[in-house]
């Protein structure tokens, strides 16, 4: 009897210790890779290169994920550099290597105007050279992996950024080689020369900044178009899905993204969410709050992933770890570089879990600087050396995915004017476009009482100063007794502001709203990057919320 009580009270304690691991692991997941937590949900990918075949990072991969993007590989310029010379070894390796550890593999990219060889569609090709070669890229890539790819980029990266009037998407297209040598039909040629060649394989169009409502728009006008058009393009509607590549930033709004998403679940497409990354911190270094806002962001994203996930096929890092990620500057992946897992990681785990546990309003950071007292001369070519006095302000945090022209301002204040130098490098130095904000421009945003409205006030102001000199306002009264001086050089040119002070007499000791943004412009004309200081929102133009600091000061309380 003894005996049976001794042997069922370790049963009990050997039951009990199993159930306590089970629900230990279970609690905190270390032990469940992503693509189980996300089993029921959709694919979770990443990318990889052929050369990590065989490596430490290729068999964690395979841990984690189960479809594989490749990231450069695959693209028409590593395919068919020459003309009719298919390199197909590389990628044929690679694809191998991923079906056989168990993962699937998605196709990227088919048509593309950037890793595209010129002899495709140079500038003065007929359009009809342009769509043989076109047309049989796409054959012969597509035909060459018919049976190994579960999905096709088709088309990536064709619509411009925040379209004028999005229901013209034809208008909408940005500038490429392909769009030149053959007209916006480019695109239904793409596709239906991937479905003829493929016709198993899902076929996507994909881009990046989908979470801004006119660039979605304007995609959803062209598939609606298409597929209306190609109802039965091989037994279905031509255009299978959006990729939503999701190069993101700690400003990005989840509910923008969720609004992209509901409008692509109406056009009854599917969506993936094709190259997601999420920028933090600076230089390679990122800060313990954010890492933490950065985790909350993956958080939200993947809570409206799973919301929406019958429509959700695919969700894609584009990145294993912050020191192998194109963006590794702005250490925007869940991993480090040693492969330990970040604060995002566990918040793409349990989404839920990490949401409660970090409180939003605790995360956000706002930077503050500082303004020497001083009144310098307004002249950019020789820069007053009073500027040396203030402390630089680094405006290098990129609000859309192209990194850019970046700057650095000083800003100095008397009493009637607060005066901001702006120095800008890596500048196309191009004003083509008609908005101003379009050119290579430097922008200053001021909240005079510094009190974070989320609208525009009437202490509010934005003031624009293009290379050239040519000053911009927002409201536009807000060019009263504005003055500016400004010098270009090569791909740089730095601008000085003398902005008057209309609602508060400055003292020692004042704080003022303040940011400071730098607009590149592409060779061709047009916004291709903005960088800021401190306002990741893409808002500052209307709300003052999430602008930085800047603390006026005289030299000896420095
Ligand atoms: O990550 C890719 C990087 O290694 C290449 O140098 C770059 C060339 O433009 O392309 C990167 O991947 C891009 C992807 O193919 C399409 N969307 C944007 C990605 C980041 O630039």
């Amino acid at each position: 009897m003894r005996k049976r009580v001794f042997f069922g009270a370790v049963a009990t304690a050997v039951a009990a210790f199993c159930v306590f691991f089970m629900f230990r692991f279970n609690l905190n997941g270390k032990n469940r890779p992503l693509k189980t937590v996300y089993k029921d949900y959709f694919l979770v990918g990443n990318i990889l290169s052929p050369d990590m075949d065989k490596s430490r990072k290729f068999d964690f991969t395979a841990e984690q994920f189960n479809v594989i993007t490749a990231e450069n590989a695959m693209k028409p310029e590593a395919l068919q550099k020459e003309k009719g010379v298919f390199t197909f070894e590389k990628a044929d390796s690679l694809v191998n290597a991923v079906l056989d550890s168990g993962m699937v593999m998605h196709g990227h990219t088919l048509v593309w105007r950037q890793q595209t060889p010129q002899w495709m569609n140079f500038e003065g090709i007929s359009r009809e050279e342009a769509i043989e070669n076109l047309t049989t890229h796409i054959r012969s890539v597509a035909g060459h992996f018919k049976g190994r790819v579960i999905s096709w980029d088709v088309v990536n990266e064709a619509v411009s950024d925040n379209p004028q009037n999005p229901e013209d998407w034809r208008g909408s297209l940005s500038e490429s080689p392909w769009l030149k040598a053959i007209g916006p039909q480019y695109i239904e040629i793409a596709f239906l020369a991937a479905r003829e060649a493929d016709g198993e394989a899902r076929l996507y169009y994909n881009d990046y900044n989908l979470d801004n409502p006119k660039k979605a728009r304007a995609v959803a006008a062209m598939a609606a178009e298409l597929n209306e058009k190609n109802p039965n393009a091989g037994g279905r509607p031509l255009i299978d899905g959006v990729g939503m590549q999701g190069h993101y930033r700690l400003g990005t709004s989840p509910e923008n993204v969720e609004k992209s998403i509901n409008l692509f679940k109406s056009l009854n497409i599917e969506i993936s969410v094709s190259e997601l990354d999420v920028q933090a911190g600076a230089d390679g270094k990122i800060s313990e709050s954010q890492l933490a806002e950065q985790g909350l962001l993956y958080a939200q994203l993947f809570d409206v992933y799973k919301k929406h996930a019958p429509a959700i096929t695919r969700v894609t890092f584009w990145g294993l770890d912050d020191g192998s990620s194109w963006r590794r500057d702005s250490s925007p992946t869940l991993f480090n570089k040693d492969l330990t897992p970040k604060p995002a990681f566990f918040a793409v785990l349990d989404s839920e879990k990490y949401i409660k546990e970090n409180n939003v309003s605790t995360l956000k950071e706002v930077k503050e600087t500082q303004a020497l007292y001083g009144t310098p001369a307004m002249n950019a070519k020789d820069v007053d050396p009073l500027w040396g006095e203030s402390p630089e302000i680094p405006v290098n945090q990129y609000l859309m995915a192209w990194q850019g022209a970046q700057g650095t301002a000083r800003a100095l204040w008397d009493e009637k004017y607060l005066y901001v130098l702006i120095t800008v490098s890596n500048a196309a130095l191009n004003k083509d476009a008609q908005a101003p904000h379009e050119h290579d421009s430097v922008e200053v945003f001021l909240d005079e009482k510094n009190d974070k409205k989320s609208y525009f006030e009437a202490d509010d102001r934005q003031f624009r100063v293009n290379f050239a000199g040519e000053a911009s306002f927002n409201p536009e009264e807000a060019g009263a007794m504005f003055e500016s001086a400004a010098w270009s050089y090569e791909n740089a040119y730095t601008v000085v502001m003398k902005i008057p002070f209309k609602f508060i007499s400055p003292k020692s000791g004042t704080s003022v709203g303040f940011d400071a943004q730098v607009n590149g412009a592409s060779k061709t004309g047009g916004r291709e990057s903005v960088a800021v200081w401190n306002d990741l929102s893409g808002e500052s133009y209307q709300n003052t919320s999430g602008y930085g600091v800047l603390n006026l000061i005289k030299r000896a309380e420095r």
